[in-house]
């Protein structure tokens, strides 16, 4: 049975590398075996994404549509075969036409159609929508150009563009047909007594369709993400009198939308190129769902019965005006009825208190680029204030000149929601006080999840074997499942195994960082990882800061009975953020001056591979013995990187911040390195105009670091390199790395000894993994199906 599936397999693989690549088999280099290879496995996919589609539309089932400007969605073919329950048969497959399966795997290039967190967490919502048969549409932009990819020059960062599409995309079907036209900028006109919209640019968006299989291939959903075309023809009068970069132009500016992802995260910067971009996702998008709706359905009043929308952050938040423009000024539904139905629609969903990531555009740009819309705004703005008379008159959507997203997509929303309890929490609290009041029912919390499918099962194989051998299958979609470990954790045969499984990966890891870093390291070590984007709030400085200190107790005291330690680092900065680049140079310095320090030795090494990616992320996280979630408290939405390292057994050193709070909560806090101030004591704290100056006074280890910094230790070559650094410390440090300093250190010194424990150890890295069962996007996207979007599964019988 299970040969004739591989001969099946083989057959269709050497089919496609015939027909479809049109490559003799002698002849085939990796990339062809890859794509013959993911286009077997893509034919398999077709067949539940047709019957998926085909049961949406005979039972009409709701349907779910995220709208998203990021997918962080790595690389698709191991995936795909976990979840068709093709992994092991692929492999046997390609053995035997002589082909390394990891090698095929690792030749396709990592999609990184996002920034990080955010996402990340669209890509493992899309997995989880396919998993549970939530009939969902995901819709993004086709930027030909994801995230920029990060090198290091003399330990500074260097971007290179990114070019995911320089090869075919093998998951992908181009939708010539399915496309829409997009308008910018012109004129507003009174016609008939409608209010009519005449765009001065238009371009085209194009889909591109990838479908998104759940586990076990029940259930396949659509990834739709739009690539920008001219809406003009080229110019062939112009080509021919010889002007042929003239009669190229519209093409190339209308490509320019689709051309890049604006690499920063977490600082928006007003430019009008983003504006447009955002408009032409949900434009698409809207189009594209009324379009679907209409072909079922004559009344668009009861399209909240049928359609829920959600927007990923406000990004996309000009789908609120965009639906009541479609809605009233297209199809001629009255005003305050657009709003209502487009409001019972739609849901938003925050991921950031950062007052500097709120986005807000100014009027003159926003009524410039989309002069309807801003009158649209406006009159959304005098409804709420008419409807709710007790708005503070400082609360609204344009205010002091600007279009507030946040508040666009609050009011246009019937749900809202934070993503982590503590998250949900300061949304209410301190984002929006006043919008809470006057609609305490609209915030809700929806903690973050990740897939276990990805972020266990695939890249933990030592793991989840063990994890299968124990509690049997069944997990993979039922994480709770996990749990059934805990009365295992005492058994000494279990606890080795599980030891063993570690091992193993961190062998493979070191391995992968001799190649990669030049670097080699003792995989007995004590594994400790921090990988993430680069941000102050996220406080890798105070991780290097307690790593240096720690270099120098280690040299006062050589001989002492250290705890080897490997400190990892990755992540990337946004390109025009100086401090963040400031502190992936100290970083390297100090990894430069340690990693060669013979007294040290193995005792301590840090390793920065450059470039951190979702590939990169699948071969750090089962390795790691200890995730560093060290964020000022208050500052983190949630992470999801926690979450990922909680599943694969690694405790968390960590504040009271995001969804660590409900981690701690979950696993314990004997099985939990906490630290550090609490959101509500980081706000007192700062109150004190001298914190940093008092807590470095009171730390001697912390002035001992600030004394190697200011003296040049990491930068022989420009000894005064830190020394802006250096004064920041005493004199500002908004993100209180001093105040926690101490703390840190001690909690560090906890895990030492609880690593030196081995047996110890173990069991609470078993704990971490057995009570992560909370963390699966499944129970997330269950809660959003549940609270927000009020559809049910088609796959339920
Ligand atoms: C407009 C510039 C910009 C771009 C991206 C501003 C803000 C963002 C994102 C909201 C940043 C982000 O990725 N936020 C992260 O979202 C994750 C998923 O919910 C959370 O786990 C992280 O805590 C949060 O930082």
């Amino acid at each position: 049975m299970i040969d004739l599936t591989v001969a099946t397999l083989k057959s269709d693989i050497l089919r496609h590398l015939t027909y479809t690549l049109g490559k003799d088999a002698p002849n085939a280099s990796l990339y062809d075996w890859r794509m013959a290879l993911s286009f077997t496995m893509r034919d398999r996919i077709v067949e539940p994404w047709f019957a998926s589609t085909r049961r949406t539309w005979a039972e009409d089932h709701k349907r779910v549509y995220y709208l998203s400007m990021e997918y962080l969605i790595g690389r698709l073919l191991e995936d795909a075969t976990i979840n068709l329950g093709l992994r092991d048969l692929a492999e046997t497959a390609m053995n035997d036409l002589g082909q390394d399966f990891r090698a095929l795997v690792e030749d396709e290039p990592d999609a990184a159609l996002g920034n990080g967190g955010l996402g990340r967490l669209a890509a493992c919502f899309m997995e989880s929508m396919a998993t549970l048969g939530c009939p969902a549409y995901g819709y993004g932009i086709r930027y030909e150009h994801g995230l920029f990819r990060q090198r290091f020059e003399g330990g500074q960062q260097v971007e290179t563009p990114e070019d995911w599409l320089n090869q075919p995309h093998a998951w992908e079907f181009p939708r010539p047909e399915a496309a829409y036209t997009i308008g910018f900028k012109g004129t507003v006109e009174s016609r008939d007594g409608r209010d009519m919209w005449l765009p001065g640019e238009t371009v085209l968006a194009s889909a591109h369709d990838t479908p998104v299989v759940g586990w076990q291939g029940k259930w396949a959903n659509t990834l739709r993400l739009w690539g920008a075309m001219p809406t003009t023809q080229f110019d062939l009068e112009r080509f021919n009198r010889g002007d042929y970069a003239a009669a190229a132009e519209p093409e190339a500016l209308a490509r320019t939308l689709s051309r890049v992802l604006y690499p920063d995260d977490t600082t928006y910067q007003g430019k009008e190129l983003r504006l447009k971009q955002e408009f032409f996702l949900t434009s698409a998008a809207l189009q594209d769902i009324l379009r679907r709706y209409k072909a079922g359905h004559s009344d668009l009043r009861a399209l909240p019965e049928h359609v829920a929308i959600q927007m990923n952050d406000t990004h996309p938040s000009i789908a609120g005006p965009e639906l009541i423009r479609l809605l009233s000024d297209v199809h001629g539904m009255p005003f305050e009825d657009a709003l209502d139905t487009a409001r019972a629609c739609l849901g938003y969903t925050n991921h950031t208190l950062l007052p500097e990531a709120l986005e807000r555009w100014a009027t003159y740009t926003f009524g410039n680029v989309l002069p309807r819309h801003m009158q649209i705004i406006e009159r959304i703005d005098s409804w709420h204030r008419r409807t709710n008379p007790n708005t503070p008159h400082y609360v609204g959507i344009v205010k002091h000149h600007e279009v507030r997203m946040g508040e666009l997509a609050f009011i246009m929303s019937h749900k809202v929601n934070g993503v982590s309890a503590l998250h949900s929490d300061l949304v209410k609290q301190n984002l929006f006080p006043e919008l809470h009041l006057l609609h305490p029912d609209r915030i809700i919390n929806e903690t973050n999840g990740v897939t276990p499918r990805r972020w266990l099962k695939m890249c933990n194989r030592p793991l989840a074997g063990l994890i299968s051998q124990t509690i049997g299958d069944g997990w993979e979609d039922d994480l709770d499942r996990l749990k059934g470990l805990e009365p295992h954790v005492t058994d000494a045969g279990f606890l080795s195994a599980f030891g063993v499984a570690k091992r193993q990966n961190k062998v493979a890891l070191a391995h992968w960082i001799e190649r990669d870093c030049g670097v080699t390291v003792d995989p007995d070590a004590l594994f400790d990882v921090q990988v993430k984007r680069i941000h102050e709030y996220k406080r890798q400085l105070l991780n290097i800061l307690e790593t240096i200190s720690r270099w120098d107790a280690i040299r006062k005291n050589p001989t002492g009975n250290w705890v080897p330690r490997v400190k990892i680092f990755g992540g990337k900065s946004a390109p025009g953020y100086a401090v963040a680049k400031e502190i992936i140079h100290l970083i390297n310095d100090v990894a430069s001056v340690v990693n060669a320090d013979p007294l040290t030795g193995d005792l301590l090494k840090i390793v920065y591979p450059a470039n951190y990616n979702v590939s990169m992320a699948e071969r750090l996280v089962p390795a790691a013995d200890l995730s560093e979630q060290i964020s000022t408290a208050g500052k983190e939405a949630s992470g999801t990187g926690n979450m990922k390292f909680m599943m694969n057994g690694a405790p968390t050193i960590g504040t009271l911040d995001g969804a660590n709070v409900e981690i701690l909560q979950e696993v314990g806090a004997e099985n939990f390195f906490l630290f550090g101030l609490t959101a509500a004591e980081v706000v007192v704290r700062r109150q004190d105009a001298e914190h940093s100056r008092k807590a470095i006074e009171a730390s001697q280890k912390l002035q001992d670091v600030m004394q190697m910094l200011a003296e040049g230790r990491f930068s022989p070559d420009q000894r005064d390199r830190y020394h802006g650094l250096v004064h920041r410390m005493w004199h500002s440090d908004y993100f209180l790395v001093a105040s926690d300093f101490d703390a840190y250190v001690a909690a560090q010194a906890e895990a030492d000894a609880a690593y030196a424990n081995r047996n110890h150890w173990l069991k609470m890295a078993a704990l971490n993994t057995a009570r992560s069962g909370f963390f699966s996007s499944d129970r997330t996207i269950r809660g959003y199906m549940r609270d927000i979007w009020s559809v049910e599964s088609a796959l339920q019988p």
